[in-house]
C-alpha cells in the first residue's frame, strides 16, 4: 500500500515537472485536463491538487497560520475534510486542528490556525469518496520550517531544463 502510494506520488511529480509548458509559443491554450492556467498564476503557497481521485501531495508540509489551498480538477465533487485517525473516515481533529472544505469543486480554502504545534499530523479524507479514493487519506504535518512547495518557477529565460 505504501509503496503504492509512493509511486503515485512521484509519477504525479514526474509529470508536474514535465509540464512547465512555458516554452511551448503557442498562445492557444487548450483544454487537456491538467488545469494550469498559461500565465502561470496559479495559487502560489501551500495547495493540494484533487485529480484523478488522488491527493497531491500526499503529504503536505505547512507552518502554523499557513492557509492552505485546494484545488479539485475533476469535474465530482470532493472534500479535505480532517479525521483524528488515517482511514476512520469520520470528521474529526489531531491536537485541536482541524479542516473541512465541505463538497466542492474548484477552488476552496482553509486556515491552519496558528496555534498549531509543530510536529501534529493531521489525516484528511473525501467525505464523498472516502476509501474509494485513488489515494483515500492524504496528510498535513505542522512544521514551522516548511516551504512553499507550489511556487510557479520563474518566467524569466529559458526554463531550466
Ligand atoms: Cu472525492
Amino acid at each position: 500500500m505504501r509503496h503504492y502510494l509512493t509511486l503515485a506520488a512521484l509519477a504525479v511529480t514526474a509529470a508536474a515537472g514535465c509540464g512547465g509548458g512555458s516554452s511551448y509559443g503557442g498562445g492557444t491554450v487548450t483544454s487537456t485536463g491538467n488545469g494550469t492556467p498559461a500565465g502561470g498564476t496559479t495559487a502560489a503557497g501551500f495547495v493540494i491538487t484533487i485529480a484523478g481521485l488522488r491527493f497531491s501531495p500526499v503529504n503536505l508540509a505547512v507552518p502554523p497560520g499557513t492557509t492552505v489551498t485546494v484545488i479539485n480538477d475533476d469535474s465530482m465533487l470532493h472534500s479535505v475534510t480532517s479525521e483524528a485517525t488515517a482511514g476512520s473516515f469520520t470528521k474529526g481533529s489531531v491536537a485541536g486542528v482541524s479542516f473541512d472544505t465541505g463538497e466542492f469543486t474548484g477552488q476552496r480554502t482553509f486556515t491552519i490556525p496558528a496555534t498549531a504545534t509543530a510536529g501534529t499530523v493531521i489525516p484528511y479524507y473525501c467525505v464523498v469518496h472516502t476509501s474509494t479514493m485513488a489515494t483515500p487519506n492524504g496528510t498535513i504535518t505542522i512544521d514551522p520550517n516548511a516551504g512553499s512547495s507550489s511556487v510557479p518557477a520563474p518566467a524569466t529565460g529559458p526554463s531550466a531544463y
